[in-house]
Parts: structure tokens; sequence; C-alpha cells
């Protein structure tokens, strides 16, 4: 059992694991806590994280950021064909319609989908994880933006699978927040008590998220989230990077949009700029060197004329607030505190509009890049067996409101029925109840297409099979159970059949209502968001006056074909490739590690042959080995630059076999006067 949360950002990602100490954000091999969410590909391995950004620049098409939007999208999607021409990096269309990437991966031309290289992120963390915790790492919860459709969600949940792990729940990051806020406050209200409401808001590089949420005693519970898919810290840059191309071309008649790598570059540098604004107010440079052209270009700006230009994005920052409270049906002295994370949160003229929207200061209690992590670290810990925490009962919110529809079994067309409306609560199960002779299929659908992020409203197909009418002839009444799951993900759990078998007095059981009206749902609503342990399997108690009814239940299989689903093959085949990549990585790190061991003993010997060892080695010896360093090195520039890892290791031995009998000289004679002294003790 691991208890790790993973914050897969759009930019940045956390890794946080549970010790007997508590919740800790943990750091990479860097002794970065933040990894970027960068994959490249190179011609004998793939570099991922802080590695991987380091080649944004010099491998610029092979080298992949900013892919979390290609979740659960179709190729052809508008959006995706928008977004095309201002990548550095190729896409493609993958066989079942969704997302690829396209890049030179073993010196061939590979199309990667999405869920494979979110994967690679995932298993990037996890190996920072498993260094953390110093044990494999398999259970986690995985951060998603609470704006995420079914499709989006069902793509991250597979590409945690093809990373060799076990995603106990997707977890909304603003719920996240709010749990890493929660859980350790003391004095929260009783249960019975009027609840503390707490507004969180997350704005990251990508996106802005804003919930409300009600906390007691022991639980939270989401009332309403507004989001804003596209409004992050990127806008911010986008507009800087704008501002200079214009002035770039006119200074130096430069068309920066020609030049991916110069373009990668300006981009790098107006975020670097962007930061340094939000705590200065003064001028400020921006200087590239041989940008373009061997053209050296520099610049300066201060906040008000950032501000100015990007008044546009800022008026963006309002709208999800008005829209949150008026969901939520709240008044501002309702809010007890807004809570802001995300690292564009820290952008001063964002603060100040969020502030002002609420008329009160903003509480920045939540370490900013890491609440997110530490929040699913702290979900899975209540979800382990294995882990003691604090209960803590957390429900969260549907973001879009979910309908079914399906031909009427009266043959009048469709019908249609919203199951699950915004900020229903979530998990959540309802059994539904339709009376039918036969099979029959229903369509689950985002009802508010509006809304979405996302051209497409379909959740996907439920076929309710081996339906048979009574033996009366008769329909027979099916019980449908709908639920949204742990992952916010919505799906059809199971069908019945109830198969009356004889009545008391040889006569047919008689519902009237429901035969009359018989494409009427009968909505069971679970009194806790979990699974219910309540729910009866054949209702209809004996009673003393009505006929007495035997009922015997059917299971029935569902065929489940939701959009965008990544077939059963396809999941097998990239958790198979997958652990061939990260083979070939470990074999490729191993191979640079024999490398440098040779190169690292030429230097070291070369040295010492001159220094401490000078006095146990003849002359002769001394200038066979210098030269033979030397050759060495010769052949690491040269021949030996990119050879298989045994040859490496055939190197390091032939030079060790004339340098480790002077290092055994010198050690020897080094340990004799100690012998001496430790005997002289004895004595
Ligand atoms: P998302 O939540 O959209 O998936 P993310 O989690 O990767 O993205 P964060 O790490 O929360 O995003 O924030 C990154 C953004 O915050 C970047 O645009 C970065 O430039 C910006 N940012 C970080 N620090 C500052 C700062 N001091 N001032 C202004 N912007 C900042
Ligand atoms: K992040
Ligand atoms: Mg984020």
């Amino acid at each position: 059992m691991s208890v790790v949360g993973f914050d897969v950002g759009f930019l940045n990602c956390y890794v946080a694991v549970a010790r007997a100490g508590g919740i800790e954000t943990v750091a990479n091999e860097y002794s970065d806590r933040c990894t970027p969410a960068c994959v490249s590909f190179g011609p004998r391995n793939r570099s991922i994280g802080a590695a991987a950004k380091s080649q944004v620049v010099t491998n610029c098409k092979n080298t992949v950021q900013g892919f979390k939007r290609f979740h659960g999208r179709a190729f052809s999607d508008p959006y995706i064909q928008s977004l095309k021409s201002s990548l550095v990096y190729d896409l493609a269309q993958m066989p079942s319609g969704t997302t690829g990437i396209k890049v030179m991966y073993m010196e061939e031309e590979k199309v990667f989908s999405i869920e494979q290289v979110t994967a690679m992120l995932l298993t990037k963390m996890k190996e920072t994880a498993e260094h953390a915790l110093k044990k494999p790492v398999a259970d986690c919860v995985v951060s998603v933006p609470c704006y995420y459709t079914d499709a989006e969600r069902r793509s991250v949940v597979d590409a945690a699978q093809i990373a060799g792990l076990n995603c106990l729940r997707l977890m909304n990051e603003t719920t996240a927040v709010a749990l890493a806020y929660g859980i350790y406050k003391q004095d929260l209200p009783a249960p019975e008590e009027k609840p503390r409401i707490v507004v969180f808001v997350d704005i990251g590089h990508s996106g802005y998220q804003t919930s409300v949420c009600a906390f007691n005693k022991g639980k939270l519970k989401i009332l309403a989230t507004a989001c804003d898919p596209e409004l992050g810290g990127k806008d911010f840059d986008e507009m800087l990077v704008r501002h200079f191309c214009e002035e770039f071309g006119k200074k130096y008649k430069l068309d920066v949009k020609t030049k991916p790598r110069a373009l990668v570059r300006l981009y790098q540098e107006c975020e670097k700029l962007k930061k340094l604004m939000s705590a200065n107010s003064s001028d400020l440079p921006l200087n590239i060197e041989c940008f373009m052209n061997d053209i050296d270009v520099s610049g300066k700006l201060n906040r008000g004329q950032f501000e100015e230009m990007c008044a546009d994005v800022l008026a963006r920052v309002e709208a999800p607030l008005h829209n949150l409270m008026e969901q939520a049906k709240l008044k501002k002295e309702d809010i007890y505190a807004v809570e802001i994370v995300g690292g564009a949160s820290r952008i001063p003229s964002v603060k100040e509009r969020i502030s002002k929207f609420f008329g009160k200061e903003l509480s920045t209690t939540l370490n900013a890049d890491e609440a997110v992590a530490r929040g699913c670290a702290l979900q899975c810990a209540i979800l382990s067996p294995a882990f003691k925490v604090r209960e803590f009962s957390i429900t969260d919110a549907v973001a879009y409101p979910i309908s079914l529809k399906w031909n009427s079994a009266a043959e009048e067309g469709l019908s249609d029925c919203e199951v699950f409306p915004k900020n229903h609560a979530a998990p959540f199960s309802k059994v539904l109840t339709f009376y039918r002779r036969e099979p029959f299929s229903l369509e689950a659908y985002y009802n508010t297409p509006r809304e979405l992020p996302y051209p497409d409203p379909t959740i996907g197909q439920f076929v309710i099979q081996k339906v048979v009418p009574q033996a009366s002839g008769e329909s027979s009444k099916v019980k449908v159970k709908v639920r949204v799951n742990i992952h916010g993900i919505f799906s059809v759990s199971s069908a019945s059949l109830v198969e009356v078998q004889k009545t008391e007095e040889g006569e047919e059981p008689m519902d009237t209502e429901q035969q009359a009206t018989p494409e009427k749902e009968e909505e069971k609503e679970e009194t806790s968001p979990e699974e219910s342990k309540t729910e009866k399997k054949s209702d209809q108690p004996p009673q003393a006056k009505k006929p007495k009814v035997k009922t015997k239940v059917l299971e029935l299989p569902i065929e489940n074909s939701p959009q965008w689903e990544l077939a059963i093959d396809m999941l097998n085949l990239f958790v198979e490739n997958e652990g061939k990549m990260i083979m070939q990585d470990k074999l490729e790190k191993e191979r640079n590690d024999a490398k440098n061991y040779v190169e690292e003993y030429v230097y070291d010997m070369r040295d010492k042959l001159h220094g401490r060892l000078e006095k146990f080695v003849s002359e002769a010896d001394r200038d066979i080995l210098s030269f033979q360093l030397e050759d060495t090195e010769n052949w690491l520039y040269e021949d030996g630059e990119d050879q298989p890892k045994q040859q490496y290791i055939d190197k390091l031995a032939e030079l060790k076999k004339l340098g480790q009998p002077i290092q055994e000289r010198y050690m020897e004679s080094e340990e004799r006067p100690r012998a001496f002294d430790d005997m002289g003790k004895q004595i």
C-alpha cells in the first residue's frame, strides 16, 4: 500500500506522500519539488520532467509540453485543430479518432496517444514517489481540473493505468485544495451547526477554477464550482509574447513567429519577466542573446504597462466568481474566507480583482504550489486501510448536468430525463425503473452543451441486454442503476430484471399506477453518497391484504460504450510499450553511467598520478598509464562517444589493470602506520 498524491499540472507537477511524520511534498532527482510537465524524445531514450524541459529549445520539435488539454478530445475537435498551428511539435490522429502526438523517437517517426504521454509523465512522478518512500508505488490519487468531462477523466484514468498506477480516485483540483484546508482545522462548526463557507480559487497556467465549499466538523461538501478552462498564466505570457514580437519586429525587423526555436525562447523569457513583475513595479529588462539571425534583442516593461496590455485577460477574472455565487445562492457576507492557490494567483492585479469582488482580504494559508498534491495524498490516506487519518467525509459536486435519453417503449419516440443536475452530490448512485419486453439502449449526454468546454455532449451508449417479457407476456420491470463514481465518471453500473414467479391467488400482480406510465422513473436517492447498503434487491414487501408475490431478480449484462473509450487491447498494448520504454531508458542510463565512470577515472587518475600516487609507481609504469589515459580521453571524444555499455566497462577494466596495483600500494602504506597506532593503543 502506498499513499501518494499526484498533481498533474499543465505546466508544473507535484508529488506528495504520506509518511510516518505526515503528508509531505517530495523532491525529484534534481532536488526540486516541481517537476515540469514535459516529455522529450531522443534517438536513444526519453527524457521526462526537468531533463526534458532543458531540451525545449534544442530539441523543440520532439519535446512536448502543454498536452493536458488533449485528453478525451477528438483530433477533429475544432479546439485541437485551432491549437495545432501554435504548437512547435506535431499532432496526429489516433486510429480511434482521438488526439496523438507525432515525434521522432529511437530514430523513427512515432505517434503516441495522449494517454501514453501523460503516462510517461506519471512514470517519472511515480519514480519520484518510490525514491522517497523507498518502496514500489501503485495506489495513488491523481488530480484533474473540476471542469473535466467524462471523456477527459477516463483518459486520465487510462494514463495512470499505463504507468502501472492504481488510481483510487481522480480528485478535482479545488476539492483537493479544500481537503488540504479543512482536515487540519480544529475549529470547524459542529455537524448540526451552520457550516463554514469557504471559496477556493486555483489559477494555474492553463485554467481558472473556483469552488465554494461548506465545512463542518469531519466533513466538507462542495456546493458549486465555476471555471474558465481557458484562463491562466499562459494568457499573460501570450500577451507579453505578442507585445515583444511586435516590438522586435519594428526594432530589429525580425519575424519571430517564423522561427519556432526563437519563439520558444521568447515564451520562456516572458514567463520569467511576468514572475518578476509580480514582485516589482518598476521597469524590468528582457534581454535575449543571439535571438534570431545572430541578433541580440532587448526590451523593457513595467507592471503598469503589463496590466494595461492584459486588460482583456484580467476582465475575465470576475465572471466565474459571479457564476459561482449565483449557483450557490450565497451572499458575499456568507463567505468566511477566500483561499487562493495556483501560480498565477501571485499576479497582483489578479488578486486585486478577486479581493475586490468579495470585498475582503484574500487568504493564502495554503502553499499555492503544493496544496493540490497534498490534498490528493490526504485523500489517498483516507482511502487507504493501512493508513490512519482523521475521519473526513468529502462530497463533491457534478460539474455538468447529465441526462439520459431512450426510445420509449410505446414507440412514441425519444424520451429523456435529467438524472444528475448540476452540483448534485457525487459520488452518487440512483436506481431507475423501466418496463420493457426487450433489450433497450440508453444514451447519456450533457444537457447544457453551451457550458461544455467541448463540442460533443455525448457521454456514451449503454445497452441493457437480455431483457425478456414476463411469462405472462407483460413487460418486465427492469431496474437500472446509474452512477457518478468516485472519479466523477458517469456509468450504468448495474441492471436487473424483476421476474414475477407466482402469486398466491394465481393472479398477475398489478401496479396500475406504474403500468399506466411505464416510462416513469422511480428514483432512489441514497442518503450517503457512497454505495448504499440498504438498497433492496426485490421490492414489494408482502402485505396481508394484497396477493402475495414471489419475485426473483436476474442481473442483466450491460454493454458500455462510453465516448472515446480506449479499447482494452490498445490499453494493454500501451501498458506493454510503456514497460519497454522504461526498460530502454534504464539501459540508456546504465550505458551513460558506464561512460561517465570511464571519464571520471581518466581525470581522477591523471591528477593522482602526479600527486599522492607518484611515490608508488615507477616512472616507466607511470608513462604507460599516462599514455593510456590520454588515449582513452581522445577515444571518448571520438569513436568512444557512442558505444554499447560493455565497451565502456571493458575500457575501465583495462585502465584499472594498470591503475589498481598502484592504488593498492598506496592504500597499504596508508594503512600500515595506522595499524601500528592501533596496536600502540592496545598495549
Ligand atoms: P493548471 O493548474 O492550469 O493545470 P499548473 O498547475 O501547471 O497549471 P501552476 O503551477 O499552478 O499551474 O501555475 C503556473 C503558472 O503560474 C505559470 O503561468 C507561471 O508563470 C505562473 N506563476 C508562477 N509564479 C508566478 C509569479 N510569482 N507571478 C506571476 N505568475 C506566476
Ligand atoms: K501545479
Ligand atoms: Mg494546477
